[in-house]
């Protein structure tokens, strides 16, 4: 299938909150570096049409999202100023979303261009400050029923992140042992370690990185990065009020 025919058929979904079967259903073939061109071609759409890249986000980085997605792999989606949403600034419109889910994040704000491999120190100098955060993920697959290609070609179901109040990182190890509690309307739904994330949260940017590296890309000093979830999503359910307790980092309140 055709790179440009796929990136159409998904603006076209994502547009009328439509839905598509996975591309690989029809195509099997298909691999990652196929859904890659497919996200580079949605993301040069979006730059054309305004829209503005501000950071990355890494997904499927915690063995409770792989599991739960069947897909065994991190992968990498690009952020724009559109789906930013700033806290504070009333309840979520889920109406622009399909059937969006929620999730607890750890973002990076970066301090320097990301373009080489780097290292877990090298990775720890490159943060500029840390935060709580959530993303709101949107698939255009029912049921978020999608392989690899389908949802690298989805952007990695970015459609919305809300980054909290930035902290200095002084102790990056201090992110491992973080306690990390999702509540819906006051109950506990989901709850983590920063452990959750590759082992060490760091390694989110280390793998990040890699792929600016190997996709010959700069992501620029000042980004954001959201470095996966650390939990399982849940559902955003209109009246519902979501909060996600960071220890050190803070918490952050949303309501849908
Ligand atoms: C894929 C994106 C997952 C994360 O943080 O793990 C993700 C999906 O579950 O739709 O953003």
């Amino acid at each position: 299938m055709k790179p440009a025919a796929a990136e159409a058929a998904l603006r076209a979904a994502r547009e009328s909150q439509g839905h598509l079967a996975p591309f690989t259903d029809t195509h099997p073939h298909l691999d990652e570096a196929w859904g890659y061109t497919v996200q580079g071609l949605d993301r040069a759409h979006r730059l054309a049409s305004g829209e503005r890249v501000v950071g990355a986000k890494l997904g499927l980085t915690s063995t409770a999202k792989q599991t739960r997605m069947n897909v065994a792999q991190p992968v990498v989606g690009f952020l724009t100023d559109a789906m930013q949403v700033h806290p504070g600034r009333g309840a979520l419109d889920h109406r622009r979303w399909a059937r969006p889910r929620i999730e607890p994040e750890i973002a990076f704000i970066t301090a320097t261009d990301l373009a080489e491999p780097l290292d877990l120190d090298r990775a720890h100098a490159a943060v500029e400050s840390v935060a709580v955060a959530a993303e709101v993920i949107d698939s255009r697959f029912a049921d978020f029923r999608f392989r690899l290609p389908d949802v690298l070609a989805d952007n990695t179901s970015a459609a919305g992140f809300v980054v909290g109040p930035p902290r200095h990182l002084d102790d990056p190890d201090a992110l491992v042992g973080l306690d990390c509690h999702l509540e819906v309307d006051d109950r506990i739904v989901q709850r983590a370690t920063g452990a959750a994330i590759l082992g060490h949260p760091l390694r989110a940017l280390v793998r990040l990185s890699e792929h600016m590296a190997r996709q010959g890309a700069i992501l620029p000093a000042g980004s954001v990065v959201l470095a996966g979830a650390l939990t399982d999503a849940v559902p955003l359910t209109p009246g519902s009020r979501y909060t996600i307790r960071m220890g050190p980092l803070g918490e952050l309140s949303l309501d849908a």
